[in-house]
């Protein structure tokens, strides 16, 4: 049995997105993150870093989104190729969303949030962001997904931030704002599938 332990956030939907879109068997587990209960004991003894999302498949358990999605999609034997190009594209989109725009924009919700008004920090975090944004709209041009001409693993770790990105970043940077239009249209697309429809609704029925 596949059991996500997760929450209604960027990172916590994305193995739902891949479960959903499989048409696999699995129950979903709310971990509370206003209440801590990612630092609990018995969470801390699945992932030893303490956030969110932790999937356990039988006796086998993983956390990290990137490495989530790599174990369903092996598992399932779809979307990720097994080599060459269209592999290693999604690969490096992936570590790409889990090493860079996680993080960037993260960091510059944190700063924008806080009340301590370091303009730097949020200057420096929100340019990042920007950059990223110019960087995903390139990768895109030309191609409908970003591994290539298949919808993959890639697409199901970036999509939830960009969707995010678009109406929290674009408010505090206006004009700034690079042209995504290969963007938009992507995510409109992928919005517009069923299994990401229920897998976002599922999410966030977590909350109650
Ligand atoms: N790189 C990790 C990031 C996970 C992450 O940052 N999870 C956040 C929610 S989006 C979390 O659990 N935050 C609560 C905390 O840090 O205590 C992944 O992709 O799984």
């Amino acid at each position: 049995m596949i059991v996500l332990q997760t929450w209604d956030t960027p990172n916590g939907q994305k193995p739902a997105i891949l479960l959903e879109e499989a048409g696999a068997e699995y129950r979903l587990q709310g971990v509370d993150l206003g209440k801590g209960e990612q630092k609990s004991d018995g969470f801390l003894a699945l992932n030893p870093n303490g956030k969110i999302p932790v999937l356990t498949d039988g006796n086998l358990v993983v956390f990290e989104s990137g490495a989530i999605l790599v174990h369903l999609a092996e598992k399932f034997g779809r979307f990720l190729a097994p080599a060459g190009q269209a592999r290693l594209d999604a690969l490096a989109w992936t570590y790409w969303q889990v090493g860079g725009l996680g993080p960037m924009m993260g960091q510059f919700g944190y700063f924008k949030m806080s009340g301590t008004n370091n303009e730097e920090a949020i200057e420096r975090y929100l340019a990042e962001s920007l950059r990223l944004f110019s960087v995903l709209e390139r990768g895109l041009a030309g191609r409908p997904w970003l591994a290539g001409d298949d919808y993959s693993i890639a697409d199901m770790m970036v999509f939830p931030w960009m969707r995010a990105a678009i109406t929290f970043i674009a408010g505090t940077a206006g004009e700034r704002m690079p042209d995504l239009s290969a963007t938009r249209r992507w995510i409109d697309k992928i919005e517009a599938r069923p299994a990401v429809r229920t897998a976002l609704e599922k999410v966030k029925g977590l909350k109650g």
